[in-house]
């Protein structure tokens, strides 16, 4: 073991440190770093299932408080140039870290929640701070940047300004560049390659090791500016971003389409919930709760414990009341015969009152036509579905591609889409058809079955989409009417933001 390493292992007195760091302490920090097993050689599996000649687990420095101090002073070294109000640490093992910073500078934190969709509507940022304020984030360890970007988004919606990252070890695999693509400073205390040189220096690092580290790094690459940020071309002109719903409504040839972009325009809220509850006497409950906050009351009447007229006509009354339109996602998927009979009939006599439904279009276009012979009477609005929220979705590319042409050719009784990512489509599709997206929370993320969570800001803004669908963040809250009210907001200033 090198000599310089550091043979007392305890948190000094709580005072910051006076001066720059030297090169000697960044070494040694190194060497503590590999001392505790915190960078590790050897053939590891990563979560990705790559397979790693290095592992780097900076969990282990809360059982070291030598550790966890000099690796907040060496990060808030970093960032002594850069101007910010508070600091938020990426959950979970930056927290720590994170904390130590702000004990010893004095420098406010607040703690971004990692599980929103267990907690409901507790809020995605805990803490005190204000709108306009600048945040710094802190993060242990950047590969591509992604979890760094999770954490900034909600700090964003919350109106928060982030313009610097700080990270102990950058592995170099486009982190930074990722960062800057979005407009972010990333300071790093270490890269990886300072590590490795630092430890085969002193003898840790066999030469092979550190070759074979080396051709990791430039192998797995994790961002390709050109590709993933394609830069404007500066003649072309300013095209407005988004015409307003008002104006999109005389766009719409759909009724049930039109009622929808006027409704939302002046009830000002783009925001369905999905009722997703067992009992129609919590569903109807939810539907008076939440009532005054959105545009659309999404159901799936097939979960309710029941089901008759009486209890459509109550839901009908709710939807007078408060000013929302129905959507049964019923998702028909067969022959245009067969969906005569299951739209119109039934137990459920879907089409009698829900303003809405949608289809996929896997059994082609004949399904439109006998969703249309019943519906288009009534005033109903027809959704296709175009792309889905769930990992490993099949309908992407060329078959969404096909959905927004039969969009475009059934405008009469389609009136837009269930969609992720409308603004990457290879072709623009009319203005008065309406995206909706489900799988939205106030944190990106997932749940154990393989649904996938975006942000209101990022479905509505980067996404393109006009509706956010939002189903456990506002049902399981402990108060689901403050969560749709919180909810309204982030999908309607998102909304705004797009506006020409
Ligand atoms: P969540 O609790 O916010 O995950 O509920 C999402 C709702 O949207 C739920 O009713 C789903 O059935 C529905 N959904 C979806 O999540 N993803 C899709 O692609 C489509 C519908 Br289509």
């Amino acid at each position: 073991m090198a000599t310089s390493t550091p043979s007392v292992a305890t948190a000094a007195e709580l005072k910051p440190k006076e001066g720059p760091i030297t090169s000697q302490e960044f070494e040694e920090l190194v060497l503590r770093l590999h001392e505790i097993e915190a960078v590790k050689f050897g053939n590891f599996k990563l979560k990705s299932g790559l397979m790693s000649p290095i592992y780097i687990d900076l969990r282990v420095i809360v059982s070291y408080p030598d550790v966890l101090r000099r690796v907040a002073e060496v990060m808030w070294h970093q960032v002594s140039g850069a101007a910010f109000d508070v600091m938020c640490g990426v959950p979970y093992t930056a927290l720590p870290i994170a904390t130590c910073m702000s004990l010893l500078h004095g420098t406010p934190m607040l703690m971004r929640r990692k599980e929103v969709k267990e907690y409901g509507t507790k809020k995605a940022i805990e803490g005190a701070f204000k709108k306009g304020q600048t945040c710094l984030i802190v993060e242990d360890l950047v590969t591509s940047g992604a979890s760094v970007m999770e954490t900034v988004e909600p700090l964003e919606v919350e109106g928060l300004k982030v313009t610097d990252v700080v990270v102990l070890i950058d592995r170099e695999q486009g982190g930074a560049a990722r960062m800057a693509s979005n407009g972010l400073r990333l300071h790093s205390a270490f890269t990886l390659s300072f590590i490795i040189k630092t430890l085969q220096a002193h003898g840790l690092v066999s030469a092979k090791v550190a070759d074979s580290v080396a051709a990791f790094i430039a192998a797995n690459q994790t961002f390709t500016p050109s590709a993933a940020a394609p830069t404007p071309s500066p003649a072309a002109p300013a095209q407005p971003k988004r015409l307003p719903f008002e104006e999109r409504a005389s766009l719409c040839q759909n009724a049930a389409g039109r009622k929808l972009l006027e409704l939302m325009a002046r009830k000002r809220t783009n925001l369905a919930v999905a009722a997703d509850v067992a009992t129609v006497e919590e569903m109807l409950r939810i539907a008076d709760a939440a009532g005054p906050h959105i545009a659309v009351f999404k159901t799936h009447v097939d979960i309710f414990d029941k089901w008759d007229d009486g209890i459509a006509t109550q839901l009908r009354h709710l939807a007078d009341k408060h000013e929302f339109l129905i959507f049964e996602d019923r998702k028909f998927a067969d022959i245009g015969n067969t969906v005569v009979s299951q739209y119109g009939g039934g137990i459920y006599k879907i089409a009698d009152w829900s303003d809405i439904t949608n289809a996929h279009l896997v059994p082609g276009p004949g399904i439109i036509d006998g969703l249309r012979k019943v519906g288009q009477e009534k005033g109903r609005g027809l959704l296709l579905l175009a792309e889905m929220s769930s990992k490993g979705a099949l309908a992407t590319g060329a078959y969404t591609e096909k959905v927004a042409e039969a969009a475009a050719a059934n405008q009469d009784f389609v009136m837009g889409f269930i969609c992720q990512s409308p603004a990457k489509w290879a072709t623009p599709v009319p203005p008065g058809l309406v995206h909706m997206t489900p799988g939205v929370q106030l944190a990106s993320g997932s749940d154990a079955l393989g649904q996938q969570y975006n942000t209101p800001a990022s479905v509505i803004g980067q996404g393109g989409s006009d509706v956010i669908i939002v189903g456990r963040g506002i049902i399981k809250a402990a108060d689901p009417a403050a969560a749709a009210a919180q909810y309204r907001e982030a999908g309607w200033a998102a909304y705004e933001a797009t506006l020409a």
